[in-house]
């Protein structure tokens, strides 16, 4: 069996199609929402519709995506998955890709969906956004010693014997260095990582979760992890 985590808060505009579209793509994968008790009624919304192969998680005690896709992967875990994909709810991530993600893990323990391996490939994102998000991997790169050109993309999938030597339970990470501490341990594992080229387009509904606290996490991650491993 295979899955899909989508991390969710506030996405009632996008929630319906994508879960349309991920059944459609991939028909055979096992889609766990990870909802943090959205005001806007995400969690209602996806489980409404009633559709077969899909799961809603609410979690009400904390808010993050880092620890919404870990109790995802743990759950997909739980329920016997033996490879375990992640995506963005927001459109971001293109769920006809879906298919070739979990493909990819023919022949790798990890397989990353990338913007950056072989050129840019972002729409809709400005400069400052790029910028900052291709400083990030730059920086992440350079003070971890990782070859990945996308460490930060959330578009990736597993297999489950990796993600059993990672210890899930004790990743910190709150927001997308939850993607670094993940990728770093899977490295420190010896997991093999295969990036492949996508397309990343910028949301067209609902709202960006980037705040300030997010970037200062992702700051300090990579030191803490190189020192204290
Ligand atoms: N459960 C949960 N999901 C989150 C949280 N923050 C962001 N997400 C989800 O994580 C994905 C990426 O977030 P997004 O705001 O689009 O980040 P961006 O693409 O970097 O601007 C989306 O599916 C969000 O709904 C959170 O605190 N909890
Ligand atoms: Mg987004």
């Amino acid at each position: 069996m295979q899955a899909v985590v989508i991390a969710t808060y506030n996405e009632a505009e996008n929630i319906p199609s994508l879960l349309r579209q991920i059944k459609e793509a991939a028909p055979d994968v096992a889609a766990i929402v990870v909802d943090d008790d959205s005001p806007d009624g995400t969690a209602r919304i996806a489980r409404e519709m009633g559709l077969p192969g899909v799961e809603v998680l609410v979690r009400k005690a904390e808010r993050g995506y880092g620890p919404a896709v870990r109790d995802g992967l743990l759950h997909a875990l739980r329920r016997g998955a033996g490879r375990v994909a992640t995506m963005d709810a927001d459109f971001s991530h293109d769920p006809r890709v879906l298919p070739e993600l979990l493909a990819r893990l023919d022949e790798a323990d990890v397989a990353i969906g990338s913007r950056y391996v072989g050129g840019v490939r972002v729409i809709n994102w400005n400069a400052k956004r790029l910028l900052l998000s291709i400083f990030a991997n730059l920086y992440v790169r350079t003070i971890l010693g990782l070859d990945t050109q996308d460490c930060t993309s959330g578009f990736r999938a597993y297999q489950a014997g990796v993600l059993r030597k990672m210890k899930l339970r004790t990743v910190r990470s709150n927001g997308y260095s939850f993607l670094v501490e993940t990728l770093w341990r899977a490295a420190r594992r010896g997991a093999t990582i295969s990036e492949f080229p996508i397309i990343f387009e910028e949301r067209h509904e609902g709202e960006s979760k980037m705040n300030r606290g997010i970037i200062w996490e992702s700051i300090w991650t990579p030191w803490r992890l190189r020192l204290r491993g």
